[in-house]
């Protein structure tokens, strides 16, 4: 491991209501104790303060409610706290609203990084005593590296070929994080994640959405024939890895963060559901019974795996969870957490579901 290890005094924190980013502040905020760390996010339907229950009054951290292109409010946050630290998670991160509504997408992901840049440069310019200590990490996808077949791994070289708005947005994010770093030298580290899943994720996304409903006894949607493969990593891997990249990774480098945690939709799913099936004591398959096949993601991705060697070799970080310890844990967190769920699933989340899926 490198010997330099980077010691953030001024955390600004974007995007710290949605699924990653509060279980990244429930790591550092009891970990950085000495610095000061603000969340400034949106609140949109993906973010929530009830994910931010355990920490909220720790004194060593803030909550602003604010949108990252409101330019004059990141001006004011920076000029108050002097952050040294830009851990950058805000973004729209569902693939099919993108297809939906794809200029949301391209406001939050491309015009409001440009705008976090923007204002993180100008104070990194101005600042002359933190330079040599700041650092500003982009959370980013493996999406942008568009669709793989049946063989090979996303590496660092893999060309950006990203194919839905979401991807798209956040491949122009990845290059505007660039350009800011060759153009005016500002401290920037890329890092560019598979599939997350663990406590506190919206469940519009597969893994919550299944439990869901599984638990509902409702159909559980698998797109088309469910043989599409992701690459899952326990979110609290993911945090250790943003940790590990913040204290230990190199300025201008991206590293690619993934835990070998390759299976297709219909295996996952299955597997999903014998789990709850486990842990609820109901007759095996009964919540197999209700995957139901239908209509597929226009311009689904059919693969996607990480290769983290980069990340392991050099900064010695490696997944804590195996895919099947941690699909266990996630069934139980969200069969123990049924009151968040039941809260962040208001109606107007319920009318969008049912808009969403045509049986095939
Ligand atoms: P999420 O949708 O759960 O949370 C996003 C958060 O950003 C929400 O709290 C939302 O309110 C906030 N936000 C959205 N637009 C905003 C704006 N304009 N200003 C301020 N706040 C805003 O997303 P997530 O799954 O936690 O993903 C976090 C980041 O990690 C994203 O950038 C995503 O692209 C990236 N990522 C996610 C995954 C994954 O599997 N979920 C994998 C790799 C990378
Ligand atoms: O109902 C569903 N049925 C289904 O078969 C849903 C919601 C998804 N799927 C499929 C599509 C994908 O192949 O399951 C797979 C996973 O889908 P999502 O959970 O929507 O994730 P994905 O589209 O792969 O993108 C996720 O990983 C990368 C995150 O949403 C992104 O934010 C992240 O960058």
């Amino acid at each position: 491991m490198p010997l330099l290890q980077h010691q953030p005094k001024s955390i600004l924190v974007t995007g710290g209501a949605g699924f990653i980013g509060s279980n990244f502040l429930h790591q550092i905020v009891p970990t950085f104790s000495d610095a000061s760390i603000v969340n400034i996010d949106k609140l949109t339907y993906a973010g929530n303060l009830l994910s931010l229950q355990n920490i909220e009054n720790a004194p060593n951290y803030q909550f602003v409610h604010g949108d990252i292109c409101d330019s004059n409010l990141l001006k004011r946050l920076f000029e108050e706290h002097q952050f040294t630290t830009v851990i950058h998670f805000a973004a729209e991160s569902h693939v099919d609203r993108s297809i939906h509504i794809p200029l949301e997408f391209i406001q939050s992901n491309v015009a409001g990084t440009a705008s976090l840049l923007e204002v993180a440069k100008d104070a990194w310019m101005s600042e002359s005593s933190c330079r040599e200590t700041y650092r500003f990490l982009h959370v980013s996808t493996d999406e942008v590296f568009g669709a793989l077949g049946a063989e090979g791994k996303f590496t660092t070289d893999s060309p950006y070929a990203p194919r839905s708005p979401y991807a798209a947005s956040k491949a122009s994010a990845d290059h505007f994080v660039r350009a800011y770093a060759e153009t005016y030298g500002l401290p920037v580290i890329i890092s560019n994640c598979s599939n997350n899943y663990g406590p506190y994720q919206f469940p519009e996304k597969l893994i919550p959405l299944a439990i869901v409903r599984a638990l509902e006894m409702e159909p559980i949607p698998v797109y088309s024939k469910g043989e599409n493969v992701r690459d899952w990593l326990h979110v609290h891997d993911h945090c250790d890895a943003l940790q590990c990249i913040l204290s230990y990774g190199e300025c201008g480098e991206t590293y690619l963060v993934g835990g070998f945690g390759e299976l297709s939709n219909l295996d996952l799913l299955k597997l999903l559901c014998n789990m709850i099936d486990e842990q609820l004591q109901r007759p095996i398959h009964t919540s197999q019974s209700l995957i139901t096949f239908v209509q597929d993601r226009p311009g689904h991705d059919f693969r996607y795996a990480i290769d983290p060697s980069k990340l392991t070799t050099e900064l010695g970080w490696s997944a804590r969870y195996t895919l099947h310890e941690g699909l266990n844990a996630t069934v139980q967190w969200y069969l123990s957490h049924q009151s968040w769920l039941k809260a962040v699933m208001d109606q107007s989340y319920r009318d969008y579901l049912k808009s969403q899926y045509v049986s095939l």
